[in-house]
This record gives C-alpha cells, sequence and structure tokens, in this order.
C-alpha cells in the first residue's frame, strides 16, 4: 500500500496511468485476485470516502475529531516552539487545523501528499489563518524518502503527524517499513502522532464497512467503475457485490467484490476469468491495540509517549518519539 491520495482527482498523468493498469493486471492475474485500495481515490472514491465519514456507522472519524478536541492541548504539550509538524498524507487539513490551533508556537507546517495540486491548494486555504506559520506543502509518496523544506529541516525539532488511522490500510510490515522512514525523515529527537482505530466488538465494526445507505459498496464498486472507465474494463456492476467482514485472526476488515456469476472480462484487451463467487480483495483495514501498535513502533525505534481515546475506547491518537541521539547504523546483513 502506498499513499492515499484523497484528493478531488486531477486527470492522472500517463506514468501514473501506466502504474494503475499494471497494478490492475497483475492484481486480477494473481490468486487470489486483488486490487491495490490507493486506486479507491479517483474524483468519485474521494467524494464517497468523504460521505463516508459522515454515516452514522463509520466511527472513525467523528471519533478521531473529538478526541482531537479534547486533548489538542495535553497533545500539544508534545510540539516544542519553534518545531516543524510534518502531516503525512495530508488530504483534507482539518484535523492539522486543530492541532495547528493548540500549537500557536510553531514554526512551519509541512503537509505532504501524493497530490500536488491538492497539498498546494490546501495550503493556500490554512495561510490567511495562521499568518505567523509557514506552510510549506510537499508533494511526495509518504511511503518513500523524501525532503524537507530546508526551514523544516533547520527547525529545532521535527514533529509528524498521521491521523485518519490511514496506518490501518497497510500490511503490518508496510506500517513498520512507513514508521521507519517517518523515523529518517523527521530525524532525532522527533515525536510522530499516529490516529488508530482500535479493535472492539465485531458488531461496531461490521456496521461501519456495511452501511446502511449503502454508500461503502458504492465505493468499492467504483474500483470497477475506475477500471471501466481508466482501462477500458467491461465490468457489469450489478455482477458483482460488496462483502465486507471483520477478519477475527487478522484484526482486520477485509473488502472484496465477489462475482456473483461465472464470467469473463476484459480489461486493458486482457481477459479476466471469475468464477461464481470468487472475489477481488480491494482493501484490508487492520485494527491495533494500543499495545499491538506500541510493540509495532518500539521494533522500528519510536518510543510510546503517550495515549487519548474516546470514552468507547473506539479510536486512539498514540505518540512515540526517537532517541535525541541518530541511531546507530544497521550492521551489514
Ligand atoms: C482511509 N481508511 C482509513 C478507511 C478505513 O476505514 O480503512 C477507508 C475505508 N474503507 C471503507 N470505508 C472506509
Amino acid at each position: 500500500m502506498v499513499a492515499l491520495a484523497r484528493s478531488q482527482a486531477p486527470q492522472p498523468s500517463g506514468a501514473e496511468a501506466s502504474a494503475f493498469a499494471a497494478d490492475v493486471l497483475a492484481g486480477l492475474g494473481s490468486v487470489p485476485k486483488h486490487v491495490p485500495a490507493k486506486y479507491f481515490y479517483d474524483g468519485a472514491g474521494s467524494q464517497l470516502f468523504e460521505r463516508i465519514t459522515e454515516l452514522a456507522e463509520y466511527y472513525p472519524t467523528r471519533c478521531e475529531m473529538r478526541i482531537l478536541r479534547d486533548h489538542a492541548a495535553a497533545i500539544a504539550k508534545l510540539i516544542p516552539e519553534g518545531a516543524a509538524l510534518v502531516e503525512f498524507g495530508s488530504g483534507s487539513n482539518k484535523k492539522a487545523r486543530m492541532l495547528l490551533a493548540a500549537a500557536p508556537k510553531l514554526a512551519a507546517y509541512v503537509p505532504v501528499d501524493i497530490c500536488g495540486e491538492m497539498v498546494e491548494q490546501e495550503a493556500a486555504e490554512l495561510r490567511p489563518d495562521f499568518q505567523a506559520l509557514k506552510v510549506l506543502p510537499v508533494m511526495a509518496d509518504i511511503c518513500y524518502p523524501f525532503d524537507l523544506p530546508a526551514e523544516a529541516k533547520a527547525a529545532p525539532v521535527r514533529i509528524g503527524f498521521f491521523p485518519g488511522s490511514t496506518i490501518g490500510n497497510f500490511e503490518p510490515h508496510e506500517a513498520a517499513g512507513f514508521l521507519r522512514n517517518a523515523a529518517r525523515i523527521l530525524g532525532p529527537g522527533a515525536t510522530l502522532i499516529v490516529g488508530v482505530d482500535l479493535i472492539k466488538p465485531v458488531e461496531v465494526l461490521n456496521a461501519a464497512y456495511n452501511d446502511a445507505a449503502g454508500v461503502t459498496a458504492k465505493f468499492n464498486l467504483n474500483l470497477l467503475v475506475r477500471i471501466n472507465r481508466e482501462l477500458r474494463g467491461t465490468f457489469k456492476l450489478d455482477t458483482f457485490e460488496h462483502h465486507a467482514f471483520y477478519n477475527r485472526e487478522r484484526h482486520r476488515i477485509e473488502m472484496h467484490l465477489a462475482s456473483l456469476k461465472r464470467q469473463k472480462v476484459k480489461v486493458a484487451g486482457e481477459t479476466i476469468e471469475f468464477r461464481a463467487g470468487e472475489t477481488i480483495h480491494t482493501e484490508n483495514s487492520y485494527k491495533y491495540s494500543v499495545e499491538s501498535l506500541g510493540a509495532l513502533a518500539r521494533g522500528v525505534g519510536w518510543l510510546p509517549a503517550g495515549v487519548w481515546t474516546d470514552a468507547r475506547k473506539y479510536f486512539s491518537i498514540q505518540a512515540f518519539t526517537l532517541a535525541d541521539e541518530a541511531p546507530a547504523p544497521r550492521a551489514a546483513e
């Protein structure tokens, strides 16, 4: 999984379009069939995701906003004067605004997103409201090393912010890779503030991904609409069905698109065969405990520094810090 670009998607560039084609053909040619969840977020998919965040059943966004509202002052105590706040996969700046308001002595805010247009636009909207703050947008894929602007590098310390439980859409080894990469980018003495969805009763989880209004189903099926439009796909939408369920062993919601019959579909000139009931696995959304995320973070050098939850303990904001000195270089393997 790579950065989720929840943008008002502009047209994909040639390179993006061919990566999409290659990933879809490789995924549909595998057993079991799968397509990376990052491809949900074209223009329509981003709008559907915004609608999901407002659904009665989808608690994560509301819980995280509530935690930020209730604990912004305590969280902001982790942000020293003159620091730079780096938001990974910033998308909309709704959540960052709450932190920025609580930490007026921040010197710089660096929203990082794979969608350059979106990140520039959000930065422009933020500047008038935070005039003393340097807003320095960066277009980058947060899963790979990227360079921070000089002013952020020059700050005495950098604070990472990764809200939304996007970390849950990574496989655990990818989440560890992200945390390792964030440590390298933020540098010694850094703090990382992460929004993480927690393990909870299975009925609550299943309802959140199977809303009564069918918005999540539409969001899932929109992937086929996108493949039809961008890759000359011939998916018939009424022959596929949204399936989402909590996998207790792996602590994750799985989303799939199930073929309702045996059929052949064309994508970018290739023929893909489906058995009746066969699925395309489209997303995993891992749920953590405070301890399990702490263990993952500790494994790559981050030390737990604070946890805030909502009253029902549905969602958490967790903070981690890095030692002040640079980590010892790893021995050659
Ligand atoms: C973006 N991400 C954290 C959402 C989630 O809950 O895993 C994406 C989503 N998929 C279905 N509903 C929402």
